[in-house]
């Protein structure tokens, strides 16, 4: 009888007895590496979200194994982080307790799900001697110039005091006590991953990764290309500049920077139906602009706009549009006239240049500002179908215009743009722009939406970001040898009230000599994002022997870049854009010779229950350990590869147990019993030719991760072979066993050793191949007889068996109406030449 768990528990005991999971990583010939996203391992243990994409990913290694790799497939633990120490917060048990049996936890509900890792390389974040890397890391983009620290605005709760991540505010509200956030100004580390920004954005061409992965990259990196323009001040801020030429129509030259409002516009073709300018609340020309009449409605403006959170201010477009005259002006470098300039927080400080220019006749957002505050609107580009015939384009559009134009048509002119009007569109946007650099005001600029990673976090679960501060030689790097910096035990480590982290609290800690001079130097008590830890720890796994560096050469080149990387949607841009980068870094300064470093990267679709998304709230999660208990491993992965196609999820459902389940027991039942006939060969075409196509469907299947199909082939053609409940031949069984063990791996090796196969199956059995000449459907017309009278001619393969022939006959519709009210008291059956039903 089958029975799951004894089977399970056996194997899962002899793959560490006999190391079956741990590849020689130096003697391997065909590496590869087998990567799955390391869990966060919290206190409720292993989400099912994280086994449906292990699971993924553990059968597609299993079949590289058993077609000849050397698959080596190492886990993790993601463990440092905000998450994990809100969550010590919550039960009010110190990280460095509740996280080593978190990790216990989920490391017996891993080994419990039969995946093939390698459990003598997994990886902990807060090990020291992983975290050493992450600092020395750090310390190499320092070096390079690639670290710097910057002001920042960052997201603040005012009640717990602390600085949230984007991810944290939920519709305005701290995620944790529902307080209004605000913004606030901290200096930060950052990495210049915008330096990178064409890089990553090209090599996106040609790796070989899901395309909505790729798309998701490549919006968030959302590169624009456009013009810088420059608008001279004009009246009195322009004169408190000093400079003659802004506010005295000598036309800009000699301008200087300060002088001018600078702006990024991706349509300088609209340069002419520019009416007025905005600035962002943060501008630093804001002040300079405002007039006295006017500042105190602007300051107050500006300070309402520093407690609207970063994600609102995002969101540019839906919001309603508010804001303020500064009283200042500015000269449209095109049309000579002075515009008004304004402070609105559609605007944002960190893209462009933090100023526009506002077409209102064009873009939908300074239209509705236009309308709301009664500036002007002309019209500037215009469809050639739509001018009136005769009309010259310089006469047409401006005045005051009651609707935007935003829609675009392929035969855009310009109008009302001086001797530019006639023009194409695009032509007229590149001819305004050199008409304009030509006089020192404009250039032609690529702007990014990607910003530069913030690295500091003013909390206590990471690893220290190892610098020193001296008040004379500045910001020091720790030098390598005292790597690394440790993470001290401290009693309190809540968050503080001044968005210092707890560890400035600690004087043992802060104080610390400068590496350059020797004098009294404070540490840097800010820790490093948790996205800097899985930035680089697949690169870990191959060298975590080794004490003396992050990761060894020869294991480098023998098993990176990883060849097959699955995992889930939600981190298409900032875990593998960020572990891009680091690779990048890391190949440019000479430490790795890959530049990308994942050769493959599929993303897995999502589960739900029910037709519902599972969460906590809904109590309709599920506890992967619960159905391994009932159900065994073997049918649970099974189930969860089988309720929809791995790349799109699927709706999971407890009554769909049961198709698997009664699968993987008539696979127990038929392999047993051919092992108890002993019977070789294939004694039958039609069952031959099933294996052949199943072979050659399921091996397709499984390269393409359509896993659900590839089952749905392994139970056909076990149906084909209990057809008419005839008994199978090794030779018809054994290859149904070996393509099922990448799913359901325990069975497999347990019906593998009874039909006197070597274990392990993974180690020892060969992917079948299939044989096109035996697909092809070999077929025979055979005449069906009733009494002896021809009834009907039906077409079956060649060799059917009896029972196939007849059931094929007694769907004839001829032969049917022959049966009507008599019985079949005897069947003549001559294979493939004739069938005669003896009735009366
Ligand atoms: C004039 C104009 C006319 C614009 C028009 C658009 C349409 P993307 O494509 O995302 O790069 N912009 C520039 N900097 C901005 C900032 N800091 N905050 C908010 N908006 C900003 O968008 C570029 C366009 O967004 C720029 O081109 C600018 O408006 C606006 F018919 O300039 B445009
Ligand atoms: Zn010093």
């Amino acid at each position: 009888m089958y029975d799951p768990s004894a089977i399970e528990s056996r194997w899962q005991t002899w793959w560490e007895e006999n190391g079956t999971n741990e590849p020689d990583l130096d003697a391997a010939a065909r590496p590869f590496f087998n990567l799955m996203m390391y869990p966060y391992p919290s206190a409720e243990g292993l989400h099912v979200g994280n086994l449906y994409a292990f699971t993924g990913a553990d059968i597609y290694g299993r079949f590289r194994r058993l077609q000849g790799d050397d698959v080596f497939e190492p886990i993790g633990y993601d463990a440092f982080g905000i998450h994990s120490e809100n969550h010590a917060l919550k039960v009010d048990t110190h990280p460095m307790e509740l996280i080593p049996s978190n990790i216990r936890n989920f490391e017996r509900m891993l080994r419990g799900a039969g995946l093939m890792t390698d459990w003598s390389r997994t990886v902990d974040t807060t090990d020291p001697c992983y975290y050493k890397w992450t600092q020395w890391i750090f310390i190499q983009l320092f070096k390079a110039g690639l670290a710097e620290k910057k002001e920042a605005a960052v997201n603040w709760c005012p009640k717990d005091q602390t600085v949230l991540a984007n991810e944290q505010v939920i519709a305005g509200l701290c995620e944790r006590c529902d307080t209004a956030v605000e913004q606030r100004m901290l200096s930060q580390w950052f990495f210049r991953i915008t330096d990178y920004a064409q890089r990553l954005l090209d090599n996106l061409d040609w790796i070989d990764w899901s395309e909505t992965t790729k798309t998701a990259q490549r919006n968030w990196i959302g590169r624009s290309e456009g013009a810088r323009l420059h608008f001279p001040l004009s009246g009195a801020a322009g004169a408190a500049g000093g400079v003659a030429g802004a506010g005295e129509g000598t036309e800009g030259g000699g301008e200087r920077e300060g002088d001018r409002i600078e702006v990024f516009t991706t349509r300088p073709d609209t340069l002419f139906g520019a009416t007025f300018m905005v600035l962002a609340p943060e501008h630093p020309l804001v002040e300079r602009l405002t007039t006295d009449e006017r500042r105190a409605d602007v300051e107050a403006y500006v300070r309402a706009a520093a407690t609207v959170d970063l994600v609102e201010r995002q969101k540019t477009d839906d919001r309603e549009k508010t804001g303020v005259f500064t009283g200042g002006y500015a000269r449209n470098p095109a049309t000579g006239e002075d515009i008004p300039v304004w402070v609105a927080d559609y605007v944002l400080m960190d893209y462009g240049t933090g100023a526009i220019m506002a077409v209102p006749g064009h873009d939908q957002r300074d239209f509705d500002f236009a309308r709301q505050f009664g500036l002007s609107i002309v019209q500037v580009v215009c469809s050639r179908a739509a001018l009136p015939e005769g009309a010259d384009p310089a006469e047409v559009g401006g005045g005051e215009a009651e609707t935007a134009f935003v829609e675009h048509t392929a035969d855009e002119i310009l109008v009302n743009s001086g001797r530019f009007s006639g023009m194409a569109a695009d032509a007229g946007g590149r001819a305004i722009t050199e008409w304009l650099a030509g006089r020192g005001l404009a250039a032609a600029e690529v702007n990014y939406r990607l910003h530069d990673w913030c690295i500091s976090r003013q909390r206590y679960w990471g690893p220290p970001i190892p610098i020193i501060y001296c008040d004379d030689c500045g910001p020091q790097a720790v030098p390598e040898e005292d790597l690394p910096v440790i993470l001290p035990y401290v009693e309190d480590f809540r968050p503080t009230a001044t968005g210092v982290s707890p560890l400035a609290r600690n004087p043992a800690f802060h104080a610390a000599a400068c590496p350059a001079c020797g004098a009294d130097a404070r540490r840097e008590t800010d820790v490093s994002d948790t996205f800097l830890d899985s930035g680089w720890y697949f690169l870990r796994y191959p060298s975590t022997e080794f004490d003396d560096r992050p990761f060894d050469p020869a294991r480098m080149r023998k098993w990176l870049p990883v060849s097959s990387y699955i995992g889930g949607e939600e981190h298409s841009v900032l875990h593998l854009l960020y572990s891009r980068f680091l690779t990048m870094v890391l190949h440019d300064l000479g430490h790795l010779e890959f530049e990308e470093p994942y050769h493959r990267f599929r993303k897995h679709g999502l589960l739900i229950r029910d037709g519902a998304k599972i969460s906590k709230s809904r109590g309709n999660v599920i506890l992967p350990d619960e159905y391994i208990a009932r159900f065994g491993a073997d049918t649970f992965r099974m189930y969860l590869m089988f309720l929809g196609p791995f790349q799109r999820g699927g709706d999971f459902r407890d009554s769909g147990l049961a198709g698997p389940q009664r699968f993987l027991k008539k696979v127990w039942d038929s392999v047993t019993a051919a092992a108890a006939a002993g019977r070789t060969g294939f004694g039958d075409p039609g069952v031959e030719r099933a294996l052949h196509a199943g072979i050659k469907q399921i091996s397709d299947d499984l390269e393409a991760l359509s896993y659900n199909t590839a089952v749905a082939a392994a139970m056909d053609y076990l149906n084909t072979l209990r057809a008419g409940g005839r008994t199978a031949s090794i030779d018809e069984v054994r290859p149904l066993v070996i393509m099922i063990a990448p799913v359901a791996p325990h069975i497999a090796e347990e019906l593998w050793a009874r039909l006197g196969g070597e274990s392990s199956i993974f180690d020892h059995a060969e992917w079948p191949a299939w044989d096109e000449s035996k697909l092809v459907v070999d077929e025979v017309e055979l005449p069906v007889q009733v009494n002896g009278r021809l009834r009907a001619t039906i077409r079956v393969a060649r060799g059917a068996p009896e029972d196939v022939v007849r059931e094929a006959a007694l769907a004839e519709a001829n032969v049917i109406r022959r049966l009507d009210g008599v019985a079949i008291r005897k069947v003549i059956h001559v294979p493939d030449r004739m069938l005669n039903l003896v009735v009366s």
